[in-house]
């Protein structure tokens, strides 16, 4: 099987003002220029190229001491938000070149509103070395691309970014997969609200094929959507150098090309963030190429196809 849709629409979202520092902007350039268009035409996807999304900063949403950047950040994440929904809404696959991973407020929240008109629940595989549920009373930064996945679940106050009443992602729907950096207070936050962690440590000693075999378990079960969203930084950074926030003992290049074929056979992907690339810290665009062939795995690419069960 395939992810769900055979039409793909690619959005840029050149934002970096979510992390520490510059860079990431040029993250959707250089996944062009590793040809992530040109490997799902070959895989037969109908692909369009929305080209990247431009915004303004919000002039309604305050200066946030503890959230840097807010203004802009909002305005990217309610054109994500729109964004993702209607090419979801369309029946096509959204998949979001970014950009720092603040950008998931948006798509994760415009899957949110497609899954809830669907009457389905989505599911989040939140791939990265961190949890991302920091808040701006917790965040040791106050850089957003920290507090995505508490303000897709409702847990991260940021202004009104989005109407009060956006669909909500249950945290218990949340699997985050490759952690090994969570600041403390975050951790706090996580136990009390029943995200499901596979740390490193959980990766070493049960591996990725019967975690992967448990989470699409329960998400194929629910007849949900699995919306994945990726950061560099889940790689090793032998492998991935190219992002801001490298975190030693990441996943393997095996690791992750099997997590990717697991999601593929699966058919349940209706939606992908490429996250977190640095094209200034990369070399030589070693980076941008792991991430379009890690995509080339979730779209079908395969060796050999593999014996089925089912006739
Ligand atoms: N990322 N926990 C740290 C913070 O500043 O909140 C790091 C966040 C990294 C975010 O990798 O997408
Ligand atoms: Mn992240
Ligand atoms: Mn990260
Ligand atoms: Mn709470």
């Amino acid at each position: 099987m395939q992810p769900q849709a055979r039409s793909v629409t690619l959005i840029g979202a050149p934002l970096e003002e979510g992390s520490g520092r510059r860079g990431a902007a040029m993250g959707p350039a250089a996944l062009r220029i590793a040809g992530v268009d040109q490997t799902l035409v070959d895989l037969g996807y109908d692909v369009v190229d929305a080209g990247d999304v431009h915004v303004v900063p919000a002039r309604d949403l305050p200066n946030h001491p503890k959230a840097h950047n807010l203004r802009i950040i909002g305005a990217f994440t309610r054109a994500l938000e729109a964004g993702v929904y209607e090419a979801a809404a369309a029946g096509r696959f959204p998949l979001i070149l970014g950009g720092d991973h603040s950008l998931s407020m948006g798509t994760v929240s415009g899957m949110a509103r497609y899954a809830a008109q669907q009457g389905r629940p989505l599911f989040v595989l939140w791939l990265d070395a961190h949890s991302d549920f920091n808040t701006p009373a917790t965040s040791p930064s106050g850089n957003i691309h920290g507090m995505p996945v508490a303000y897709f679940c409702g847990q991260a106050e940021l202004a009104e970014i989005l109407p009060k009443e956006r669909p909500l992602v249950d945290p218990r729907n949340v699997f985050q997969v490759g952690i090994r950096s969570v600041d403390a207070p975050e951790r706090e936050l996580i136990k009390e609200h029943g995200i499901n962690v596979f740390d490193m440590r959980w990766l070493d000693e049960q591996g990725v094929a019967a975690t992967m075999r448990q989470i699409l378990g329960i998400v194929s079960d629910a007849n949900g959507l699995l919306h994945v969203s990726l950061d560099v930084d889940f790689l090793d950074p032998e492998i991935a150098p190219g992002v801001g926030t490298t975190v030693p003992g990441g996943a393997t290049f095996r690791e992750a090309h099997l997590i990717m074929e697991m999601l593929c056979d699966s058919g349940l992907v209706s939606s992908l963030d490429l996250v977190e690339l640095n094209p200034f810290l990369d070399d030589r665009g070693k980076s941008a190429r792991i991430l379009v062939e890690l995509t080339a795995s979730l779209f079908g690419r395969r060796i050999f196809d593999r014996p089925t069960r089912a006739a």
